[in-house]
């Protein structure tokens, strides 16, 4: 693989406890896949033939992560979008069928190829803004084949592509119809047989659950979370989206990678996520699409430097959004994050919420050369502006993946 050398770079490094770690008038060495040096071009070390990139004065940031995403489903809720501006209350469409269940009866529907064709374009839009790592959740299948046929397609996805997808087990997102009044019966499947069948798969890199009023029970939760860790599995939860059950300390009290939407999470229970290295997930387009008005307990986030990412939601009714760009805007207009903490959301943070950060999520000696260049000199364009791409090449693991917009 030949060596490539950034120069006239301004590098956002995210390597720091805080900011963009900006460096001007940087430079970037990629040996073998991997950051080999990077710095100010003043102290940059003599390199062989690599190839030379001329930034000229453009950012370069890591690959960027959305590190919590549905974006595997078969069908649209278009109509029920429709129907609900039209004046249809909620309880009607679930009556005629709509909801969270209408996505499982068009996922169980579709094949695993059908599946993966109506999922590659949402995945290209997000690979298009330069994300490099996608984390995927089961969850609309809520049996065994189905849950197993989503993962499936998720691994696809990655191979195809050639990006990193972190597959996530949501077998716990809703209720299936046929399991209709016995939760628990449901919970013990789901732990018994379509866990372990999926993790035999190879298919499960962590294990989330919905904590929620009309999802599981904190109980049902913790039964999950026994069950992924007696795996060896890591963990983290859909908590405090629409009430607080207290889903997001009892799973950082064991130790979840992240706490997901939290919008309900008292500010008081904010110490005791900070006790863990549990990652706040701030999911902007779900709080956008439902019109919530709860806002995430940000200053005590802030105070006890409880770290927060950013992730799409992908999915078909809360968050049908593939934009990373629009999620950063919405987080800084609608949560009141500044650009630097919506960068770190999607780049070292996100890298955190999914176990990574060793290895990707900063520009670092050492970590995978996911890297992308933008047409803009500064980091705070790309949480500004909304509708523009200004992605200009992306290089996953050191090889172009995209560099139409590269002048060398
Ligand atoms: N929270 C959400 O907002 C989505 N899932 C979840 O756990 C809703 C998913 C859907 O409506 O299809
Ligand atoms: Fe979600």
């Amino acid at each position: 693989m030949p060596e490539t050398l950034f120069i006239n770079a301004t590098l956002a490094r995210l390597d720091r406890e805080s900011g963009y770690g900006l460096c001007e008038h940087g430079a970037l060495l990629v040996e073998a896949g991997r950051i080999a040096w990077l710095g100010p071009m003043s102290d940059q070390p003599a390199v062989g033939d690599a190839e030379v990139i001329d930034c000229a004065g453009r950012l370069l940031t890591p690959g960027l992560i959305d590190c919590h995403s549905h974006l595997v489903y078969g069908g649209d809720r278009a109509d029920e979008f429709e129907m609900r501006l039209e004046g249809a209350s909620y309880a009607q469409i679930a009556q005629q069928g709509g909801g969270i269940l209408a996505t499982v009866n068009a996922t169980r529907a579709a094949s695993e190829a059908e599946l993966f064709e109506q999922s590659l374009p949402r995945l290209d839009a997000l690979l298009a803004e330069g994300v490099t790592t996608f984390e995927i959740k089961s969850g609309y299948g809520l049996d065994s084949d189905n849950e197993i046929k989503m993962l499936r397609v998720a691994r696809q996805l990655e191979r195809e592509r050639k990006i990193r997808v972190q597959k996530t087990f949501l077998g716990a997102h809703a209720l299936p119809p046929e399991y209709a009044g016995r939760s628990a019966d449901y919970i013990e499947r789901v732990c018994d047989e379509m866990l372990p069948r999926a993790h035999a798969e190879g298919l499960v890199d962590a294990v989330d659950v919905f904590i929620e009023s009309i999802a599981f029970s904190l109980e049902q939760g913790a039964k999950v979370f026994d069950c992924a860790q007696a795996l060896g599995l890591p963990i983290k939860a859909h908590a405090e989206q629409l009430s607080d059950l207290g889903g997001a300390v009892m799973a950082a009290q064991r130790g979840a990678l992240s706490v997901d939407h939290i919008e309900y999470l008292a500010a008081d229970d904010v110490a005791r996520l900070a006790q863990s290295e549990t990652v706040a997930v701030l999911l902007p387009g779900a709080f956008y699409v439902l019109r919530e008005t709860q806002l995430p307990p940000l200053a005590a986030l802030r105070q006890h430097k409880v770290p927060m990412a950013l992730g799409s939601d992908a999915n078909p009714g809360s968050s049908p959004i593939t934009s990373l760009l629009l999620v950063m805007n919405m987080a800084c207009t609608l949560f009141r994050l500044t650009p630097a903490e919506a960068l770190r959301g999607v780049t070292i943070n996100a890298a955190r919420a999914l176990g990574l950060q060793s290895e990707i999520g900063s520009l670092e000696v050492g970590k995978q050369a996911d890297i992308v260049l933008w047409n803009a000199a500064k980091p705070s364009m790309l949480s500004y502006q909304i509708g523009i791409n200004p992605c200009a090449a992306v290089m996953q693991a050191g090889r172009w993946r995209n560099q139409a917009g590269l002048e060398k």
